[in-house]
């Protein structure tokens, strides 16, 4: 079968990806960027009939993104599982594609090209090598980015490319994260500060903080078969997604930007209760089904929804432990959203892995999950189904052989040999780049920790 290019067009995109300039730098180039910001990028290009937004993208790692979007002139499909039948559409908006490891100085030079007003990322919770609060300055990579080698850490990147500029940038973390803007800002200070030069133009440097969201599981080769049947032409860099799509943005930018918003997104002067729901509600339920899910056995997040006990326990989750703690943004209805997240969980279509959302627990629970538990324990509340969520953690841990996640090693090794729950418990509190002290010192929280891993564990 034809490959989908520019000359294989079946479905045309809605920009034509000729006309378009690079005027954005993407960091991480994985299927959520394909399949969000690229596409509410290439909305706002329909909209407004400006060309000087195509977006070079960066893969962080690997040549793969590169090897499936070259042969295709950066063109690929995003296809929606909805309930109804599936839709494909080409996107047209990514007109370069770099691998970082390859040709690193090409990626400084990108971020320092005066027509590159905006700089996104979605780079994971790992990608930042953070540790609290703070840039790990015990980090091998970021060490040795320090010494001046071309940067290969996304935080290097961002300090070469800034430090080469004359006009300020703006930085959109699309990451998971608490304030994501203002916690790049300090990653990107305390590089500086190791430095110990900082130059004009960070002063200037803005870094707006943003929510999106939108599930989009792993493709598969049924997904690109799929896709293939809907577009009569191969297309290798195909992404899966749902139909739901949000991106509320900060309004706080050093220098022109797309007009997002009319391509879909929110731009607002505060974005920190539209996170703190999306993360806290739908971030920690659906980490929730996917530990106590693939404790049960079961491959999807939309079986494990599914499963009477799993949806109750999710929606308790949300109603005694999560919403107490929350200041919903304005025209947000806090027990509608969280309706519609399960609903979003239960869509059969998408086949999200329990076991793609367990990844990276240990830096995904801090953000989703730790923040509620201490502001239950503050209001003097026992916080027992969020603590069955870290539980759930606690015990896939345990038992997963091929843990999937950054510190896998040390948490891995803290619970060798050891299977009594109370014993479990301790050692996995102990992690101190997980749980802070004020959690690991709360007699309430250790002892809910110890009632659900025993129950689990039997
Ligand atoms: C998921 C998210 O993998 C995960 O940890 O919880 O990727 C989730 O699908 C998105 O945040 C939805 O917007």
């Amino acid at each position: 079968m034809t490959r989908l290019s520019l000359t294989n067009l079946p479905v045309v995109p809605a920009v034509d990806p000729h006309a378009l300039s690079v005027g954005i730098v993407h960091l991480g180039l994985g299927a959520f960027h394909r399949a969000h910001q690229a596409v509410v990028t290439e909305r706002a290009a329909v909209a407004t009939g400006e060309t000087r937004w195509g977006i070079a993208g960066v893969s962080q790692r690997s040549a793969t993104v590169r090897d499936q979007l070259a042969p295709q002139d950066g063109l690929y499909s995003v296809l929606e599982r909805g309930l109804g039948d599936p839709t494909v559409q080409v996107v047209g908006s990514i007109r370069d594609v770099l691998t970082a490891p390859e040709d690193p100085d090409a990626v400084v030079a990108r971020i320092a090209d005066p027509a590159v007003t905006v700089v996104t990322l979605t780079v994971t919770e790992k990608g930042y090598r953070a540790s609290g609060t703070g840039l790990n300055l015990d980090d091998p990579e970021i060490q040795a980015d320090l010494t001046g080698r071309p940067p290969r850490t996304v935080v290097g990147q961002l300090v070469a490319g800034i430090a080469r500029r004359e006009e300020p940038l703006t930085i959109v973390s699309c990451d998971n994260l608490v304030a994501n803007g203002p916690f790049l800002r300090k990653l990107v200070t305390d590089y500086f500060d190791a430095l110990g030069k900082v130059p004009e133009t960070f002063e200037a440097t803005r870094f707006p903080a943003s929510m999106v969201d939108r599930i989009v599981p792993a493709t598969t080769e049924d997904d690109r078969a799929e896709a293939a049947r809907l577009l009569g032409v191969r297309d290798e860099a195909v992404v899966v997604a749902e139909p739901f799509l949000q991106w509320v943005i900060e309004n706080d930018f050093a220098g022109d930007r797309p007009a997002w918003e009319r391509g879909g997104a929110v731009l607002t002067t505060d974005v920190a209760p539209w996170e703190q729901a999306k993360l806290r509600m739908l971030n920690a339920t659906h980490s929730m089904l996917a530990y106590l899910g693939a404790l049960r056995g079961y491959e999807t997040i939309a079986e494990a929804v599914r499963d009477e006990e799993l949806s109750r326990l999710s929606q308790a989750l949300m109603t005694d432990d999560v919403v107490p703690t929350l200041t919903p943004p304005d025209g947000l209805d806090l027990t509608a959203y969280g309706a519609s997240v399960l609903e979003r969980f239960a869509n059969p279509a998408l086949k999200h892995r329990t076991r793609q959302v367990a990844m990276d627990g240990s830096v995904k629970l801090p953000v989703r999950m730790l923040g509620t538990v201490r502001d239950r324990l503050a209001a003097g509340a026992e916080p027992r189904t969020i603590s069955l969520a870290v539980a759930a953690w606690m015990v896939y841990v345990l038992r997963t052989p091929d843990l999937d996640d950054p510190q896998a090693d040390k948490l891995k090794a803290a619970v060798a040999g050891v299977s009594e729950p109370a014993k479990v418990v301790d050692a996995l509190l102990a992690v101190d780049s997980v749980f802070t002290p004020d959690l690991r010192d709360s007699a309430v929280f250790r002892e809910l920790l110890v009632e659900h891993v025993s129950a689990l564990a039997t």
